[in-house]
């Protein structure tokens, strides 16, 4: 279906993205950075570091409806992480993401990719990441493309360079239009102990082809913040790391502009953070000019609370915003209780969208100081850098310096902990599968790194190897081998027919999700006065009792030990709900604040309004009329006022003296149904007295029943939960008929 386009009030059809997919070839290569918009005007505002808007459809920030629903954007790039297993239920979570402002979408693998010798192949599930495939890769290019025009805006998708088949992922990352990657040889090294030699030699040829393919690179530091046990302490290494890794991208040809360093300020409160971390953060400017920064929230020191995990990640984005960095990082702040979720993901976007809006401008505003401890930090930081590159150099170099497990040492350099990692030189995964090129070699392949002997088969291929076979699979993706599926049962396929109804166009079966399409998990929240470990026990216990299966606890939060605790569980249903079936309710009729001040500028509105009768129930209506709690006064509605228990007389002849155009009478009591007669006698009294067309009336009361209050003589009666916008909207919709009608002005 060459035509498919999305539709904003559509799901997208993922069977239509997997369709054809032998054929797709991405549309464009490289990474794109958002520009700064020429107009920094929006809405009622003027900012002065957002980007370029999205040209079709977003979803604003919450409050934007207060604002004309504008949806400005920040400066940095906003990146969501999204493998949930599944990944044709994150190419779903993607549009939202990107619908909310992410345009960097990174794809975790799972557990242990760096250790598979080749590539994967198909759509196998994951555990806790995706395992990245080409079909998988070229799906969610493919919808991120259709994605991109839906918002107006190009999105960058991103997965990691890694492993034993570091290189051959490399490739197939260019080919399928991937424009972002981690590669960094260290992450291998220490993390999973691959060979060292190997690993360099490997990354050479990677980061040849990142070039080629004009990717950003994201490196790997960031783990060695997450895996020391003191992760404030290895500041020092962490640039000694972010430098090994820059300096060699660099000389083998990836531009310093798309050389990300991966940072994290180290600590986390209680720590002093901003004054631990922000020294760090001005430290790696002054060291790193012209390359990146991809600034993540801190994971290290995450609690299973999203709400500590979320001012953590806005103190990260201050110091974001003080520094400037090009890519903001978002985490679900939920990694404390593995729940990488929907709506997780799109917190966390609209976190950072949020943070860094409210921050716009605000180094016009102040200025980092040039001396005191910001200075003094940043550069004995520097100074602890510079001598372990030395102590490096003394050992005889990177090899022998990791041989001697100078790195991921929980010692604030050149303090030593003693428990770094050691790795030997000649050990680990491939070692010894490092090979001299043969005099004769030659690769004809467009991006390749060091000897390749082209001239002794054709002098003019030299700058073009690939020229010698017509163009390799970078210039001639036809060439480019596509496998489908290789396992029956562990596949799209498989996976989508067991959940093909819930899918569809003109499906009504719905089922509560968290991650997957129809998973049935749902959250609930819950407080008992009691201790933490009885609480846990008792919210399991309810979870039980409301029908939930594999209930468990993921989070919990003492509020004091014997006070209570607060939990929240997971679990899952297992039943379907006929959306045919469901009880809707109208959508109350309303219209905007905005339009109801408009149209009370244009003509101003007088309503006089009481309780009626020997009704002595006066907040209602209080509440209906006071701009405290957006009453009917806020649109700037003329009220009268006069008070409980006002005789319908009263009420009529108060309303001609002041020329009124509206009466509000409120009425609660209802025995023996004084409520209704009570409307009936304000209707029989207005016309007696000639002036029932002259005004609009309305009641409200919470025993009102709007059908009975019309039938009794009333334009319009209002029930329990009825708010001042209810009243004002009627007010202006019904004077606005009457002009119509010719009957206003009376
Ligand atoms: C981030 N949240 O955004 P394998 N290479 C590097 C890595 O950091 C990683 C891999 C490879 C973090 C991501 C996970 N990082 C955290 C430099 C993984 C993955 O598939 O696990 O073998 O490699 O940076």
């Amino acid at each position: 279906m060459a035509d498919y386009k999305l539709n904003p009030h559509e799901r997208i059809d993922v069977e239509v993205i997997l369709q054809d997919l032998e054929h797709y070839h991405p549309r464009r290569r490289g990474w794109v950075w958002r520009k700064k918009a020429k107009n920094q005007d929006m809405g009622p505002f003027h900012y002065r570091e957002i980007s370029e808007p999205m040209q079709g459809e977003s979803v604003g920030l919450m409050t934007a409806h207060y604002f004309d629903n504008i949806d400005p954007q920040p400066m940095p790039t906003i990146t969501t992480e999204i493998a949930s297993g599944r990944f044709e239920d994150d190419i779903r979570r993607m549009r939202m993401a990107a619908h909310h402002g992410a345009d960097h979408i990174m794809v975790i693998r799972t557990a242990g990719q760096s250790h598979f010798d080749g590539l994967i192949e198909g759509t196998p599930q994951g555990i806790g990441g995706v395992p990245i495939t080409r079909k998988q890769v070229r799906a969610q290019r493919k919808a991120l493309d259709m994605i991109e025009d839906e918002i107006g805006r190009p999105i960058n998708y991103h997965s990691y360079v890694s492993g034993v088949a570091g290189p051959d992922v490399a490739v197939m990352f260019a080919e399928e239009g991937v424009n972002g990657c981690h590669q960094d040889p260290q992450y291998n090294v220490i993390y999973r102990n691959i060979n060292m030699v190997r690993s360099f030699v490997d990354a050479c040829e990677s980061k040849k082809i990142i070039a080629w393919a004009d990717m950003a690179q994201i490196d790997g530091a960031h783990n060695a913040n997450a895996t020391a046990r003191e992760a404030w302490k290895v500041m020092p290494e962490l640039m000694v790391q972010h430098a090994i890794n820059a300096i060699f991208s660099y000389n083998v040809g990836i531009k310093k502009g798309n050389i990300c360093l991966s940072t994290v300020p180290p600590s986390a409160t209680p720590a002093p953070e901003v004054f631990m971390d922000l020294p760090y953060a001005v430290a790696l400017r002054d060291l790193f000019t012209g390359y990146r920064m991809r600034a993540q929230m801190n994971t290290k020191y995450v609690e299973s609370s999203t709400r500590d995990a979320t001012v953590t990640h806005v103190l990260d984005m201050l110091i974001s915003k003080l520094t400037s960095a090009d890519i903001q990082s978002t985490i679900t702040p939920d990694e404390g209780r593995n729940v990488p979720w929907h709506i997780y993901n799109i917190e966390a976007c609209d976190t950072a969208k949020q943070t860094l809006l409210g921050l716009d401008g605000l180094m016009d505003m102040v200025e980092l100081k040039k001396d005191g401890p910001l200075r003094e930090k940043a550069r004995e930081l520097k100074e602890r850098a510079v001598l372990f590159f030395e102590e490096i150099l003394e050992a005889g170099g990177y090899f022998n310096a990791v041989q001697q497990g100078f790195f991921v040492d929980s010692g604030f350099y050149s303090e030593r902990g003693g428990d770094g990692i050691f790795r030997e030189i000649d050990g680990g995964v491939g070692v010894g599968t490092v090979y001299e090129r043969a005099e004769d070699y030659m690769a004809p392949v467009t991006a390749h790194y060091g000897y390749n002997n082209v001239a002794q088969y054709d002098e003019s291929a030299v700058s073009d190897p690939a020229k010698l076979i017509g163009g390799c699979t970078f210039e001639d993706p036809e060439k480019i081998v596509y496998i489908d599926e290789l396992d029956e049962e562990d596949n799209v396929n498989v996976r989508m027919a067991e959940t093909a109804k819930y899918r569809g166009k003109n499906c009504h079966t719905l089922k509560p999700e968290m991650e997957w399409l129809a998973d049935g998990i749902v959250m609930i929240t819950m407080f008992f006065p009691t201790s933490k470990k009885i609480a846990e026990a008792a919210a399991v216990e309810v979870g039980h009792r409301m029908g939930l299966q594999e209930v468990e606890v993921i989070s919990r939060e003492i509020l004091q030990e014997a006070e209570g605790t607060r939990v929240e569980i997971k679990g899952r249903v297992n039943f379907d709900l006929d959306v045919n079936e469901l009880e809707i309710p109208e959508e109350p009729d309303v219209l905007t604040e905005q339009e109801i001040w408009d149209d009370i500028q244009r003509k101003p509105m007088t309503v006089v309004c009481g309780t009626v009768g020997n009704d002595e129930h006066s907040v209602g209506l209080r509440e209906i009329i006071d701009i405290k709690h957006g009453g009917i006064e806020k649109y700037g509605i003329k009220v009268h006022y006069l008070g409980t228990s006002v005789p319908v007389e009263k009420l009529v002849n108060a309303a001609i003296e002041l020329d009124a155009d509206a009466i509000l009478a409120s009425t609660i009591i209802s025995h023996d149904d004084i409520h209704y007669k009570n409307i009936a006698n304000i209707d029989r009294l207005a016309r007696e007295m000639g002036v029932r067309d002259k005004l609009i009336f309305i009641v409200g009361g919470t025993q009102i029943t709007p059908e009975i209050a019309v039938q009794m003589g009333a334009d319009a009666g209002f029930g329990r939960g009825t708010k001042g916008i209810h009243d004002a909207t009627f007010l202006v919709k019904r004077r606005r008929e009457l002009e119509a009608a010719g009957k206003w002005p009376r």
